[in-house]
């Protein structure tokens, strides 16, 4: 049987997890499964094994991705009048079941390598400068949208937690029991924003009360909504989705 008799007969049944994955993980570099069979020499039934090689391969992207990441170069802003309505709301989660976070009892709580470990409530937080963005989000899953963010430079919050900018990452916890983290590069970019409006307005429930982080060089499941705890480290913390195969890194 040839190559590709034998990887066809694999697209229908037990490598379809496989071709997800691979979906997800090839999708900028045009590299098939196929191509991939080759490269590694392993068997695509062995589903393990492919698995293995997919991760592998989607680490050394991250590298890649981050080696080649420019700091200094912006995504694109846009005019009030390009805003996207009504704005999508999409989580892991019918819209119904979106954390309802007392604003008033609220605490973010600070943690990893940082000077400052004090949590920060919401007055705290608010009396911080702020600036806005008219930006584009995209999802994975084949949307886009434009919207309007306000918060704070997250590069100036970072200062002011004394935050070790020589670490490699920053994670975040949610109240939904949602999880990310990015690489210190992205964090300190002049347009990741640790949000807390959206269109003028307090970030209703849907897009992440009490806050979330705005990365308009990142796709969308990189934007933590209803952050509770930020923290600094060394070991990447992984995400929700990076964990089960979206690419680690996903920006530009
Ligand atoms: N806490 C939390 N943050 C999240 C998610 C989630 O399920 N929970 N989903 C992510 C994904 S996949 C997308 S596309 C955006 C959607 O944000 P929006 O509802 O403001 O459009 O939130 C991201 N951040
Ligand atoms: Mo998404």
């Amino acid at each position: 049987m040839s190559r590709n008799e034998k990887f066809d007969r694999n697209l229908v049944a037990p490598g379809r997890e496989i071709i997800k994955l691979e979906r997800r993980i090839f999708m900028k570099q045009g590299l098939s499964l196929g191509a991939l069979t080759m490269l590694s020499g392993c068997d695509v039934t062995d589903a393990d094994s492919v698995q293995k090689v997919l991760w592998t391969m989607s680490r050394w992207n991250d590298g890649v991705q981050a080696a080649i990441f420019d700091v200094n170069k912006l995504a694109p802003t846009f005019p009030e009048s390009a805003i996207t309505q009504p704005f999508p709301f999409n989580a892991f989660y019918a819209e119904t079941e979106a954390p309802r976070v007392d604003g008033s009892k609220f605490k973010l709580e600070i943690g990893g390598l940082v000077r400052e470990k004090a949590a920060w409530n919401l007055e705290q937080l608010y009396a911080l400068p702020q600036t806005s963005q008219i930006t584009r989000h995209i999802c994975v899953e084949g949307w886009s949208a434009i919207g309007k963010w306000t918060g704070v430079t997250f590069k100036t919050f970072l200062e002011r937690i004394g935050a070790d900018m020589t670490a490699k990452y920053v994670g975040f916890k949610c109240s939904d029991d949602y999880y990310t983290s990015i690489d210190m590069p992205t964090a300190l970019h002049p347009q990741t924003q640790l949000t807390f409006r959206f269109a003028d307005q307090i970030l209703p429930v849907s897009y992440g009360f009490p806050m979330k982080l705005r990365i308009p060089t990142k796709l969308g499941f990189k934007n933590p909504k209803h952050i509770a705890a930020i923290f600094v480290t060394n070991d990447n913390p992984g995400g929700y989705w990076e964990d089960q195969g979206y690419n680690w890194f996903s920006g530009s």
